[in-house]
């Protein structure tokens, strides 16, 4: 569940494996293989779940992937349920979200929950990804801004440099995977339902499914937002923003936290500047202003300019 922009992954994200065709439902602690399309819903099951208690809150434990399945509220073991500890236990247990439920944390905590466990299976992820030396890049934007054709492109060019690999990320459908399949990549798609962002636990499965080899470069396309993906660390290298010329160049100002996570924001299809009435300058100037670090390429994925600044810096990250 995303607290920050209220949204809930009901049903779970699901990944498929274009090369496979496997499907998996992800839920917060276990997977369920899928077949056919429709043999997702209704299952019954019950599983255990851990949750820690920090200082003095009553109870609250989130879903990150919801449940469409009745709970019951039923300790196996006997405890008062106001924890002043601070040490971690695990028990099974099953509960109901039903109106008789007395879970009533505050957001801000919810929320400083979910991100904390998430950056925990970032940090995973990153000494995963270290280990066998490859290099992980988020790539984040509004939607439609060309991630996806940008990474055709660079699939196509450097394809025999490097080993490139995609983990997908949409709401729905395989599409943008279909279209990285077709260069000839390995791609995972995963997609979120409801949610509107990837999660590092919804990566680690990716990767797991993904197995890419040592020494390569594992290309993540978040999903087209430029809100929350940037709160989620992925156990990414780095972040790099999309912002094309259609989109106005004030987006850096209207969505500063994503440009102050990012290091390199992208300036796409500047093709069509004679089209449009956007200001580069002013654009670079307010990406600035929020992050002065922030390097910025311009670029047009489908004309090719500015790739080979794109290619170099890819080049230098690898280390
Ligand atoms: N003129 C022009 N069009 C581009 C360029 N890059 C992408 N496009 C077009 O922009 C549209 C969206 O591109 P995608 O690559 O699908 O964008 P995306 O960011 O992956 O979109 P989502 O996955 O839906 O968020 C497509 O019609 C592309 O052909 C570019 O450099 N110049
Ligand atoms: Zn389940
Ligand atoms: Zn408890
Ligand atoms: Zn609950
Ligand atoms: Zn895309
Ligand atoms: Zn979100």
């Amino acid at each position: 569940m995303c607290l920050t922009c209220g949204c809930s992954e009901e049903d779970g994200a699901v990944l498929t494996d274009l090369q496979t065709g496997e499907r998996f439902l992800m839920h917060d602690d276990h997977v369920h293989p899928l077949g056919a399309k429709s043999t997702e819903q209704g299952h019954t099951h019950s599983h255990g779940h851990s949750h820690s208690h920090d200082q003095g809150h009553s109870h609250s434990h989130e879903h990150a992937a919801g449940h469409d399945h009745p709970h019951t509220h039923e300790h196996d073991h006997d405890h008062p349920h106001t924890h002043d500890h601070g040490h971690e236990h695990t028990h099974s247990h099953s509960h109901d979200h039903g109106p008789a439920h007395s879970h009533a944390p505050s957001t801000l905590h919810l929320q400083e929950q979910i991100l904390g466990k998430n950056n925990v299976l970032a940090e995973r992820n990153r000494g995963w990804l270290d280990g066998r030396n490859i290099l992980a890049l988020n790539l984040v934007s509004s939607p439609g801004a060309g991630k996806t054709t940008l990474l055709e492109r660079t699939i196509r060019d450097l394809g025999g440099e490097l080993s490139l690999t995609v983990i997908e990320g949409d709401q729905e459908t395989a599409n943008d995977a279909e279209r990285i399949r077709a260069t000839g990549a390995r791609v995972v798609q995963i997609n979120t339902g409801t949610g509107c962002h990837l999660d590092a636990l919804m990566v680690s499965r990716g990767l797991k499914q993904l197995d890419p080899p040592a020494n390569s470069v594992v290309m993540i396309e978040n999903v087209g937002n430029l809100v929350c993906p940037a709160l989620f660390d992925l156990g990414e290298r780095a972040k790099v923003a999309i912002v094309s010329v259609t989109e106005g160049e004030d987006k850096p100002i209207k969505y500063p936290h994503m440009f102050r996570a990012s290091e390199v924001m992208l300036l796409n299809k500047i093709d069509l500047l004679p089209y449009v009435t956007f200001d580069v300058d002013r654009c670079i100037a307010y990406a600035r202003q929020v992050n002065p670090r922030l390097r910025v390429i311009s670029i047009s994925a489908t004309k090719g300019d500015g790739l080979a600044e794109w290619y170099a810096w890819l080049r230098a990250q690898r280390g």
